[in-house]
């Protein structure tokens, strides 16, 4: 007899209490069943509302193939954005994710890393949210290398706000800030990396997309802050910004030379100042112990200082160190 139909009893008693814990319907897996292979429809959630032909869309469906390419287990994804046309990502993935405070992204996913070791954290942002408001936070992040996954959909611009100069706009470029032309030095974002202290530091771009499939792999496989600036264009405020590294448009794309030492720092630098289009794959790489890992040390010696006792015990302890 099936469990599931619920019977009429026969006395005029009152029906059993329905138990607490659900029953699996006959359609989803058990415990103990092995799971179905992650699909670009289980992580599909909203429909993209950025601008058709944004560059935006390649790099989340490449995070998509990403995902199901390794096969990470649904829950164990987090992805972490600001404020912007880029920092809607969280929006379009289904697993963990949070749309944060403008140029906030890094805290909060710093903080999310630094507790849950089980989780995979990746922040996706614009360069406005991460070099302007945010960039304070980006070189904190970096120094302190904390092990997440940073991907800056640079555009060149301010995208959600309808075209203001941004960190990375190049000079001469006329914005709704800058009408006659931007005349700032703008940030390279690979060269501010390095300076802070990075320990990945990638470039591509979403108009060479197994290029960016390799380049996000290579980073998220990195124990450390892995950063990659990926161009990603903005067709409504910036089209044709980064033609010149688009062969199809006319333009060159540079892969690093395969000579390159991506533990010199030195080398990286100077590889990052070239001017633009200038080149494309890792600059640098290098091992570092993370905060991740020098934390959960400290952590370790000190739960093993106050092993055994009561919260109230461990209060008391440190009350009594203060006296
Ligand atoms: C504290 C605060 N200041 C300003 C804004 C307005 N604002 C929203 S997004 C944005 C810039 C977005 O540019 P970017 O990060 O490059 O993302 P894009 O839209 O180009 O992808 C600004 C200035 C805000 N939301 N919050
Ligand atoms: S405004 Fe630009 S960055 Fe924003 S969705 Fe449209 S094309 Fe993309
Ligand atoms: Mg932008």
């Amino acid at each position: 007899m099936s469990t599931l139909i619920a019977e009429k009893p026969a006395t005029a008693e009152k029906p059993a209490a329905a138990p607490a814990i659900s029953i699996p319907s006959p359609a989803s897996p058990g415990l103990n069943e092995p799971r179905k292979p992650l699909t670009k429809k289980d992580l599909t959630a909203d429909h993209p509302t950025w601008c058709p032909g944004c560059g935006d869309y390649s790099v989340l469906a490449l995070f998509f193939k990403l995902l199901e390419k390794r096969q990470f287990a649904q829950e164990n994804i987090v992805t972490v954005s600001g404020i912007g046309c880029s920092s809607r990502f969280p929006y379009f993935v289904q697993g963990h994710g949070a749309h944060f405070i403008h140029g906030r992204s890094l805290p909060f996913a710093s903080g999310v890393s630094l507790s849950r070791p089980d989780l995979h954290v990746f922040v996706f942002g614009g360069d406005g949210d991460l070099f302007s408001i945010g960039g304070n936070h980006f070189t904190h992040t970096a120094r302190k290398n904390i092990r997440l996954t940073c991907v800056c959909m640079d555009n060149w611009v301010y995208g959600l706000t309808k075209k203001q100069t941004s960190p990375t706009s190049p000079p001469g470029y006329k914005s709704k800030t800058d009408g006659w032309g931007a005349v700032d030095q703008p940030i390279n974002p690979l060269k501010q990396a390095l300076a802070a202290g990075a320990t990945f530091v990638a470039r591509t771009t979403h108009s060479n997309p197994n290029h960016v499939l390799q380049t996000m792999e290579a980073a998220m496989s990195h124990d450390g802050f892995s950063f990659v600036e990926c161009l990603s264009e903005c067709v409504e405020f910036y089209e044709g910004a980064f033609d010149a590294s688009n062969p199809r448009k006319g333009g060159v794309f540079n892969l690093v030379p395969t000579d390159h030492d991506v533990t010199n720092e030195q080398a990286a630098y100077k590889l990052a100042s070239e001017p633009f289009p200038g080149y494309f794959g890792l600059f640098y790489k290098v091992s570092r112990p993370t905060k991740n890992a020098l934390e959960a040390k400290l952590n370790a010696a000190q739960q093993e200082k106050v092993k055994g006792l009561k919260d109230w015990q461990i209060l008391q302890k440190t009350l009594d160190r203060m006296r």
